[in-house]
């Protein structure tokens, strides 16, 4: 069984309105789509809004987003319990701390694939902008802040929420990437997988999807979250997102992308199981008649299992 968990959550980004992601998703037809093909699917509807606040030289909106963490990480969990694949709709890619560590705390072996224009691994002293939403992995990774005061302790609570265990870096994939800030490269290397736009165009989709294959069953994941931001496509395709790059995944390779993940899911001797997905970034302000969220859903079906022909 798949649950939907809404998580309309964009205070800690440069653009608010993918709080209306959620609801973007469900017009575009997820739940429909993924019970045509066969998938029992429960929505659970959304978590509450969180309000702005941002203590004097902290960081901005920590409290809302910690707030928000700490219950999705509650949902997931409880989904995860009851044997259900979560799918988490967001909202801002900051609040996919939240399902990875419920996932990783029940499952030891996780390895998390982050499908994404950007490495999303910067600490508050890496970070450019300072912004959160650019900061899940370093805080699943526990990386130190690098500053003093209150962005130290509010940062020391965020790694605190999402423990106590830390994700490995073997055990994190990147794929799609083609903006990684300078302080984030020295982490962008192996032993985490990195697929990044040059090597998908150089050598095409498969290899790569080959070669993450051959990664998870060397580092003995037994267990994967699938990390999905809109970016990872090209704006041409999805426009309604934050933090557009040009260059992204076409239609053809995203499709085909989610196609070999499910195939090799599918394969009697696959060691690892998908556990649950993250569907982010979706901002319907920033979009055309929803188009972002449409090819989002598709990207979805296919990945759970939808084929041209329909013989999975
Ligand atoms: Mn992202």
């Amino acid at each position: 069984m798949i649950e939907l968990i809404g998580v309309p959550f964009d205070l800690t980004g440069k653009w608010e309105g993918s709080r209306l992601g959620p609801e973007a998703l469900r017009l575009a037809g997820i739940a429909e789509q993924l019970r045509a093909i066969g998938e029992d699917v429960k929505d659970l509807g959304d978590l509450p809004r969180y309000l702005p606040y941002t203590a004097k030289d902290g960081i901005r909106n920590h409290r809302a987003l910690m707030d928000c963490v700490s219950e999705l990480k509650r949902l997931v969990t409880e989904s995860l319990e009851v044997g259900a694949v979560p799918i988490v709709m967001g909202g801002e890619h900051a609040i996919s701390m939240g399902g990875v560590s419920a996932a990783f705390a029940q499952h030891e072996n996780l390895a998390l694939l982050w499908i994404d224009a950007h490495a999303d691994v910067n600490t508050p002293v890496s970070s450019p902008s300072g912004n959160l939403h650019g900061m899940p992995i370093a805080a699943l990774w526990g990386l130190q802040s690098g500053l003093d005061g209150i962005k130290d302790e509010e940062w020391k609570e965020t790694i605190e929420l999402v423990g106590p265990r830390r994700l490995p870096a073997n055990r994190t994939a990147w794929y799609g990437l083609r903006e990684v800030d300078k302080g984030e490269r020295p982490r962008v290397i192996p032993p985490s997988f990195v697929a990044a736009m040059d090597e998908i165009d150089r050598h095409g989709v498969e290899p790569s999807v080959n070669r993450f294959d051959e990664w998870m069953r060397k580092n003995g994941a037994d267990s994967l979250w699938i990390s999905f931001d809109c970016d990872a496509l090209d704006p041409q395709l999805a426009p309604g997102t934050g933090t557009t790059v040009r260059g992204g995944l076409t239609y053809r390779e995203a499709h085909l992308l989610a196609e070999l993940l499910r195939e090799l899911l599918d394969k009697p001797d696959c060691p690892y199981k998908l556990v649950g997905v993250d569907l982010v970034e979706v901002n319907p302000i920033r979009d055309t008649t929803n188009m972002t969220a449409l090819v989002t859903v598709e990207w979805a079906a296919s990945l759970f299992g939808k084929t041209i022909l329909g013989n999975r």
